[in-house]
């Protein structure tokens, strides 16, 4: 059996009740292996597959917390740091009821070839929890985010594991989460990312991740002969990613129709109304329908449906999975020519081989989405130099970056023959930076 297919079938059995978590090991090791069909021996006596699928630690613990009632709640709290071969774990906090540990390891394990990508010094991990802000108050936000710190406070550090953002978690949760770390520890030092700007934040951390999406997918699409500018895209999702996607989208003259939460989506002819959006997302926390009430052009759809829309680009922004075989087949129908990821694994693996079938190009999220955690990492530079630099110059970094990643996963394509299929391309050039420094780590 090829070294590929033994550890395979050893993580299957060994995380056998982590659906996502197996569907992102799959996908990377399996795009992997040229490169470890040139090296099998080696790597396999080194023991580089199983060391990479295998988290450093993981951690889990209890967050108990008083709602508004006086009644006593206790959620889950995960941190996995899963590997620091390259520099300090890193990566975000997401908040949702689905969050468990296959969750938080499918993007842990994504993360730290997706940080090798960005070519800035940060290492893999995840964290968050089953806590549901929905319909919260803020005191029961706070609540929550200092119990979480309070545990969480003893495992990370501005040179150790830097927590972020991530879906439920944006500036109010990153405040109040620095706030308590601060007071537990005595420390004032980056230990989070996404701060607000009063306290350490970078300026264009939160428009990174939607920005940085569309700089790529322009240059994906224009190294083959195409333009953005006059492209109709359809974007799903209406949290922080969507809504910064959108409007660099618009900046850069093409049309998005469409955005979605987790109980409809709208699709908007005249392009979607950015400023409304932020106002119902952002400020009110609010619906989509009430996106739909305040703009005659809106039509307002339950459920998912915003796949089923022709466009030429499509970018979904929400969630894993949430574009399948299906969605997939309608899209090609429709003559799309290009999908960029700017969630994370939003794609399932057979909608992912369909469009590359069918000849449309596509950027996985790793690559796609890196332009948010390497913002990050400006803000840790920021942050260890005490200075803050212009919005124009984070943002000129991040389109560097986000432009360098595009061809260093196409040139890492062609190099393994596999020319066009960014994916490979993408898995391919995050793992060699990280096995380079794990190789040169000795066995640890
Ligand atoms: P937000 O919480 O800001 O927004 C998430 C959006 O997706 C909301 O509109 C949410 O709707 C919608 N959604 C629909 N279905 C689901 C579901 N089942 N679970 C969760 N959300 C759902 O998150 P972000 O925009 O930050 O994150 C979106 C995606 O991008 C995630 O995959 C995240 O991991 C990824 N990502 C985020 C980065 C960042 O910097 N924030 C960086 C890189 C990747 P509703 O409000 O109704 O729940
Ligand atoms: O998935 C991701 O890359 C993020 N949620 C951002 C992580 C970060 O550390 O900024």
């Amino acid at each position: 059996m090829s070294y590929v297919d033994e550890v395979l079938a050893q993580v299957k059995t060994k995380n056998a009740n982590e659906p996502e978590f197996l569907q992102a090991v799959e996908e990377v090791l399996n795009s992997l292996r040229p490169v470890i069909e040139a090296n099998e021996e080696k790597y396999r006596k080194e023991a580089i597959l199983e060391r990479i699928t295998e988290p450093d630690r993981q951690l889990m613990f209890r967050v108990p917390w008083v709602d508004d009632n006086g009644q006593v709640q206790v959620n889950r709290g995960f941190r996995v740091q899963f590997n620091n071969a390259i520099g300090p774990y890193k990566g975000g906090l997401r908040l949702h009821p689905s969050v468990n540990l296959g969750i938080i390891k499918f993007l842990g394990f994504e993360q730290i070839f997706k940080n090798s990508l960005t070519s800035l010094p940060i290492g893999g991990g995840k964290g968050g929890s089953d806590f549901d802000p929905k319909g919260k108050s803020d005191r029961e936000i706070m609540a929550f985010c200092q119990s979480f710190m309070t545990e969480l406070c003893k495992y990370i550090g501005a040179d150790t594991d830097v927590p972020a953002g991530d879906i439920g978690t944006g500036a109010r949760e990153i405040g109040f989460m620095f706030g308590q770390y601060k007071r537990i520890r005595g420390l004032y030092e980056g230990v989070l990312t996404g701060k607000g700007l009063s306290y350490g934040g970078s300026l264009a951390r939160t428009e990174a991740t939607g920005y940085g999406l569309l700089y790529l997918t322009r240059e994906m699409l224009k190294c083959n002969g195409q333009d953005i500018a006059g492209k109709t895209v359809v974007v799903s999702g209406a949290g922080n990613v969507a809504t910064y996607a959108i409007q660099k989208a618009q900046q850069m003259g093409a049309k998005p129709v469409t955005c979605s939460d987790s109980t409809g989506w709208i699709y908007d002819p005249e392009g979607i109304d950015v400023a409304l959006l932020k106002e119902v997302k952002e400020v009110k926390r609010a619906r989509l329908t009430e996106y739909a009430a305040a703009r005659p052009s809106a039509e307002y759809h339950e459920g998912r449906g915003v796949w089923s829309v022709k466009c030429d680009v499509a970018l979904p922004c929400a969630t894993q999975n949430e574009l399948d075989i299906e969605d997939a087949k309608q899209l090609v129908a429709n003559g799309v020519i290009a999908v960029a990821e700017g969630a994370n694994m939003p794609t399932t693996l057979e909608a992912t081989k369909y469009l590359q079938e069918n000849g449309v190009l596509f950027a996985p999220g790793k690559a796609a989405n890196a332009g948010g955690v390497a913002t990050s990492a400006l803000e840790m530079s920021q942050n260890s130099e005490r200075l803050s630099w212009s919005f124009e110059e984070v943002d000129s970094k991040l389109e560097n970056i986000m432009i360098n990643i595009f061809h260093n996963l196409d040139d890492a394509a062609k190099r393994y023959g596999v020319a066009g299929d960014y994916v490979a391309g993408a898995n391919i050039a995050g793992f060699e930076k990280v096995v380079d420094a794990m190789l040169a780590q000795g066995v640890c």
